[in-house]
């Protein structure tokens, strides 16, 4: 079986992080707690005015490479990387400013996982041309140019909850799921 997972809201807390951020940097705005997030793309939950600050912070140097693990990736990876022969990363970059992201997703990787890992990162806009069997993405809709050959399986969080016809997991039950 050759499994694919992608970083952000799956092994890297994006949303968590930006949060933190976001309280950090603009105390006196309004925020959105985690449990209440909607639909993939923070900056669209945000009030348009401040689409600008929201995108400063994860367009800023360090922000890719500070994000903290999700709490259980990285033991389910190192488990699942003993058991299957083809894993691999398979993650989006930020675009058109990508300066920051390529780079520290590599560092990413190579800091939390080891250099081994860093040969199976896929970075791609078009997941949907990859190979494999299972994608675990916490996007909801997964799209690109092709016909996916994959079986997207959602990574649970509060902004996929709508999606009701998708298989779901979390680094709780990753062995149930996928029978591993
Ligand atoms: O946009 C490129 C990639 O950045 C991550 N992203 C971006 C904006 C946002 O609100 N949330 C978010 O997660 C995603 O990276 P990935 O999950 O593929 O690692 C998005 O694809
Ligand atoms: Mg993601």
């Amino acid at each position: 079986m050759r499994l694919l997972i992608d970083m952000d809201g799956v092994i890297a807390d994006f949303e968590g992080e930006f949060l933190r951020r976001w309280k950090t940097g603009h105390p006196e705005k309004e925020f959105v707690p985690l449990d209440e997030r909607k639909g993939f793309y923070v900056r669209e939950q945000y009030p348009s005015e401040y689409s600008e600050f929201v995108q400063e912070i994860y367009h800023s140097p360090g922000f890719y490479q500070n994000l903290p693990p999700i709490p259980g990736a990285l033991e389910a990876l190192t488990e699942i990387k003993n058991s299957l022969n083809n894993v691999f990363l398979c993650t989006s970059p930020m675009l058109p400013k990508y300066e920051n992201c390529v780079l520290e997703k590599f560092h990413w990787v190579y800091e939390h996982l080891g250099a081994d890992w860093v040969n199976n990162i896929i970075l791609t806009r078009d997941k949907t041309i990859v190979k494999g069997d299972i994608l675990i993405d916490d996007k909801p809709d997964v799209k690109g140019s092709s016909d996916p050959e994959w079986e997207h399986v959602i990574y649970d969080q509060p902004y996929n909850r709508n999606i009701k016809e998708k298989r779901r997991l979390t680094w709780r039950n990753w062995k149930e799921v996928l029978n591993i």
